[in-house]
């Protein structure tokens, strides 16, 4: 299979295609090339304090609403107090015209942190900690997705205050609810219909493709390939695949959640050392509904959303074009998986 250098895709506008989600994005790589004007140095690293005793996440603090947290050692785990959804909403359905369709949502929103530590990251976490939080992460999907009415468990990560994070202490939410989200029912039929008509998982056949060919990839270990979808949108947007058919965390060995706790590790510091700082994201595991069925078509995976571009400061906007049309890049995919690459797995700050 060619690679991209080989053709003319690194220099023509094109659009790629997403086949999970179905939709396409326009790549412009010649627009690496314009001017970049009101270029601002990189913010010094705010240096924060092991302990906060204004967090409301940090052990043996108050939160907003009066619990106090336990002076936690390891992972620690809570229900959202400002939940978006409530287990108890009775099933309501108002519609007093075919164009007017309100629901109710049930559902359940936990925050879970990964460390008792507030200063620490993912990227500055070590393995083994990371591998704890990949244990709660499989307690809380199995625990939330066998309730009869959950149909659908997200576990995702912002960081940074870019992405709307209210606080920079290791944590992620989890949301869990009735109906199947729009992005998850998309890749799912996705997948189904791959399945049917290939024989083979979409991102099995996937990842063959993307070892074939190797300029996406960032770097693998014995269980995961880390990469720069083809179909990226954001500037260093990446995914962790398994290199075998998983279609969720609860069917991974206890090698592979080390794995995964190593990959997790090693993206977030390549990030962190990108432009050194704490790189803000949005990152967020997909993977088989609990809906009740096998749903042999899934393949679990991590998707990453960063939304800095060429320094701590310029960052990527979905706005214009992009809202009302189709989101657009400048750098390709290759490019950024080359930058990605070339980045140490030592920390910068360590
Ligand atoms: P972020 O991960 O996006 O910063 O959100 C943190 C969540 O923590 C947010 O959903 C919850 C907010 O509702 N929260 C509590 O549950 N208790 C608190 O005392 C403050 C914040
Ligand atoms: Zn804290």
């Amino acid at each position: 299979m060619p690679a991209i250098s080989e053709t003319w895709l690194s220099e023509q506008a094109h659009r790629r295609y997403n086949p999970l989600a179905r939709e396409w994005v326009l790549v412009s790589p010649h627009r690496t090339q314009r001017p970049w004007q009101g270029q601002l140095e990189a913010a010094p690293e705010e240096l924060l304090p092991p302990y906060d005793p204004d967090c409301y996440l940090c052990p043996g603090n108050v939160r907003a609403r009066g619990h106090r947290n336990p002076r936690y050692t390891g992972t620690f785990i809570f229900d959202n107090d400002f939940p978006t959804m409530w287990p108890e909403a009775p099933a309501r359905r108002w519609s007093p015209s075919e164009l007017l369709l309100a629901e109710t949502e049930p559902g359940v929103c936990r925050v879970l942190c990964f460390h008792p530590r507030h200063d620490l990251t993912l990227a500055r976490m070590e393995r083994g900690a990371i591998r704890q939080v990949v244990d709660a992460w499989v307690e809380q999907y199995v625990e939330l997705g066998s309730r009869p009415f959950i149909r659908h468990v997200q576990i995702f990560e912002n960081r940074g205050e870019m992405m709307g994070c209210s606080n920079p202490h290791p944590h992620c939410q989890i949301w869990a609810n009735a109906s199947i989200p729009d992005r998850v029912a998309a890749e799912t039929a996705a997948q189904e219909d791959h399945l049917r008509r290939r024989g083979v998982t979409l991102l099995a056949e996937y990842a063959a493709v993307e070892q074939e060919i190797g300029e996406r990839i960032v770097f693998f270990n014995e269980h995961f390939l880390v990469l720069v979808p083809f179909w990226a949108v954001w500037p260093f947007e990446t995914m962790i695949v398994p290199r075998r058919h998983v279609t969720a965390l609860d069917e991974l060995s206890a090698a592979e959640r080390d794995s995964l706790a190593d990959a997790l590790r090693r993206i977030t510091v390549r990030y962190d050392n990108l432009f050194q700082v704490s790189f803000p994201y949005s990152m967020g595991f997909h993977q088989r509904p609990t809906d009740g069925e096998p749903h042999p078509e899934w393949d679990l995976h991590v998707h990453f959303y960063p939304p800095l571009l060429r320094s701590a400061r310029i960052r990527k906007f979905l706005v214009g074009y992009e809202m009302l049309a189709w989101p657009q890049r400048d750098i390709t995919a290759e490019a950024a998986a080359e930058r990605l690459r070339a980045m140490s797995e030592r920390h910068w700050a360590a």
